[in-house]
Parts: structure tokens; sequence; C-alpha cells
């Protein structure tokens, strides 16, 4: 386990090494994040922090400096008592420095000792998050004149940059772990089952999967989506309000996060046993989008690729619905797909959901091997179109790239096919 870390570490070291200038990382804890006056939301490690060195404590600064005579440094403050009595301890900063072969400086002013740490560097790497040691580094550093900053690093970029992409690409380590996600998050749902009636609210389905990955030692990765008929329309739809009827959709898009790493699964489940035919045809344009999707993925493949081969699917199928008319082509050409399908095909999954990529925009844009993303079209109705009612479809999975193709992670959760799914469901 504990070789991960200093592998990881390595990697990060050398990526710093290749522009033959002085440069530094510097990742630090995440603040506790206040959830109202002087409540706070259960404490979250780093990503990045936890990536590098798989630890959870708090207030903890990792520095990497590979021209230095010290590369690998943690900043630790001194023990606050006060914290200890009514928090607990924090997880001991030396045993951790022994693991990833780390110097540890204890200060209680680790922006000045910070500074000592980057003086004679040309570029630091550092993080945006407010409340954290790296920030207010780059704070300072950002504020000063040039000549104050002589001997400081006059080149800041953001330390996501850096670690995207040492993220991007799953080691065998994490691929089990997000396995393990994914395979709770089948678990959750085929337990969802008797839930599938009509009158059930979206809230007792979102805190049944809530309650779920608690009581299995995870936490939703990102507040459960639980959109029935028009909800669905809404993309990140959160009131759940609203109650199950017979012949429409249920949107379902959850995860959980465990030991760190996250499951993001979308399905559209039909209520009771029979569904109106433009129903039906929407959904398996969903699901033939999808489909075509990922069977185009592999290594080498453009996530653009991917991308296009979805929209044009979804568009064939929004003309054969009549709700776009003209050629194809001319369609494609025109994006006249984007009022009904606003979102991008999916993202890299790991440690967040909405994991770092090192393409532009955080975007994923070549698959590589051992890259995990997802692949979620969906078409979208605010208002009734055509034959349509407002509604909306969404189908995802996470897949992993393979040399040849990808592997579904998530194929334990129902059957997609539409017939098999209502007779689960309903049986
Ligand atoms: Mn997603």
């Amino acid at each position: 386990m504990k070789k991960i870390y200093r592998s990881r570490i390595s990697k990060a070291l050398a990526l710093l090494k290749r522009s033959g200038q002085r440069e530094a990382l510097i990742i630090s804890s995440n603040p506790q994040a206040v959830r109202s006056r002087d409540t706070h939301f259960p404490y979250r490690a780093n990503s990045d922090l936890f990536y590098l060195t798989g630890s959870h404590a708090e207030q903890l600064t990792l520095v990497l400096r590979p021209h230095a005579a010290e590369p690998v440094v943690l900043l630790a403050y001194p023990e606050d008592k006060h914290k200890t009595l009514y928090e607990g301890a924090q997880p001991p900063v030396k045993p951790l420095a022994r693991a990833i072969g780390a110097e540890v400086i204890a200060s209680a002013d680790h922006l000045k000792a910070l500074l000592a740490l980057v003086r004679g560097c040309d570029v630091a790497y550092l993080q945006s998050i407010p409340g954290t040691a790296s920030a207010a580094l780059k704070g300072e550093l950002a504020g000063r004149s040039s000549y104050a900053n002589r001997a400081l690093p006059l080149t800041l970029v953001e330390a996501e940059r850096l670690t995207s992409r040492l993220r991007a690409i799953k080691d065998p380590h994490e691929v089990a772990l997000i396995r393990e996600a994914a395979a709770l998050t089948s678990e959750a749902m085929l337990n969802l089952i008797p839930l599938f009636t009509k009158g059930t609210s979206e809230r007792e389905i979102a805190s049944f999967l809530d309650y779920y990955y608690r009581a299995n030692g995870a936490e939703p990765a990102f507040s459960t989506i639980v959109a029935a008929g028009r909800s669905a329309a809404t993309l990140h739809y959160h009131s759940l309000s609203r109650k199950l009827k017979e012949g429409e959709f249920v949107l379902i898009d959850n995860g959980c996060e465990l030991n760190m790493y996250c499951s993001d699964v979308t399905r559209t489940i039909p209520v009771g046993e029979s569904l109106a035919p433009q129903l039906r045809d929407l959904y398996d344009i969903v699901l033939r989008a999808q489909m075509i999707a990922i069977k185009k993925a592999r290594a080498g493949a453009r996530m653009s690729e991917l991308f296009n081969a979805a929209a044009r699917e979804l568009t064939i199928g929004l003309k054969y619905l009549g709700i776009l008319k003209g050629p194809i082509a001319d369609l494609m050409k025109k994006q006249a797909y984007r009022p009904f399908f606003p979102h991008s095909l999916g993202h890299s999954l790991g440690i967040d959901v909405h994991d770092a990529a090192p393409g532009t925009n955080d975007r994923i844009e070549h698959l590589e091997k051992g890259m995990v993303v997802t692949i979620e079209p969906g078409l979208y109705f605010a208002k009734p179109v055509g034959p349509l009612p407002a509604c909306g479809v969404r189908i995802e999975d996470d897949i992993l790239i393979t040399q040849r193709g990808c592997e579904v992670l998530t194929a334990g959760v129902f059957p997609k096919g539409l017939d098999t799914l209502l007779e689960v469901v309903n049986r």
C-alpha cells in the first residue's frame, strides 16, 4: 500500500523535473467546510493530498521540490489541544512521513514556512482552494512586488495542471476501488425495486440510496438525483418534491464514494407495466446512442468522436420522432440536437466524481488505457414537444478504457433493455 504513495510521489517529482527549471508542488489539506454558523460538513480529505499520501489528516501541507536536498517535506502544525478535545486526535504525522520518505517541519506559521521552502524556485504549482496554506502562498506571491519576490517563484501554476496528468490514468489499485464503488451502487439500486410503484416520492428513493451508502461505509458521491416525469428535464434536479406516476419515467442519477473512489450511474426506469410508444422510442434512442459511444471507446479514440457518434444517433431519433426536420448532415452541422442534449457525453471519474482531466477546459480529449470515464447521453424536454410530454431520459455507465476497447464497470446495475427492465421492475 505504502509503496503506491512513494511511487506516485516519484512520478510527481519526475514531472516537476522535466522543464529543467526549479519547480515546486504545494498541496494542502482541505479546510473544514462551514455548513452554517458554527456547524461544519463532515471533513473530506483533499483529493490531490490523498492521492499522493493516502492521508486524511487536516492542516497538513506536502511540498515537493526535486532540486532540493529534502525533496519531500510535510508541513504540520503543533498539536491543538482544544481541537483534539472536541474532535479527537489527528492521525500522527511521523508514521506518514516515514511511509512516504518525507521530512517533517512543525510550524504554527505555514505561510512563513512555505515562503522559506519555495525560496530559490522558479515555478510553483499551487492550489486555489480558499482556506488552504497553498492558496494563501499563492495570494501572498501574487500580491507582492517583483522586487520583494526576486528570490521567489515568478511563475504560479494551478496544481491540478500537474496532478490531473497523474490522476487521469488509474493504476490497478484504483480500478479495484472504483469497481467496489460501482458494485455498491449496483446493490443499492437493485434494492430500490420495491419502491418503483405509483405514489412513491422522489425523496423516499433518494433517502433510501443515501441511507444504503452510509450504512455500508460509503457516502453519496454527490447530491442524489431522483427525477420523476417532467422533473427529469432539469439536469441537476434537487427539489425531490414529486411522486411517481404510472406510465412515466423516473430518472435516477447517483453514485457513492467508497474508500475515496466514486461511482456515477444513471438509469431511467419506467413506472408501471405499460409505457406509451413514443416514450419507448425515446428510451431506445438514448440507449442506442449510449451503446454506439461505448462501442467506439478504446485507447487512442477521441472523446469528440464518441460525442459525435452519440449526437448523430440522437439526431436521427429526434427526426424519427418528428421533432427535428431536414437532412441529418445539416442538422448535425447546426447542432440542432443542442436544445435537447445540452451537456457533454461524459467525464473522468475517480477520487472526484468529476475527476480533474488533463485536456482543455478540464476535459478528457484523447482516451488512454487506464482512464475511467462516464458515458451518459440524454434527451430532455422541458415542455411537451411533438408526441412527447415534458420529460427526460439519461443513461450513464462508468467505463474503463483498455487497449482494444473498454470494460463497462457498472454492468451489474439493472438491465438497460426496456423490455427486460420492465420485467425486472414489475416482477
Ligand atoms: Mn456523471
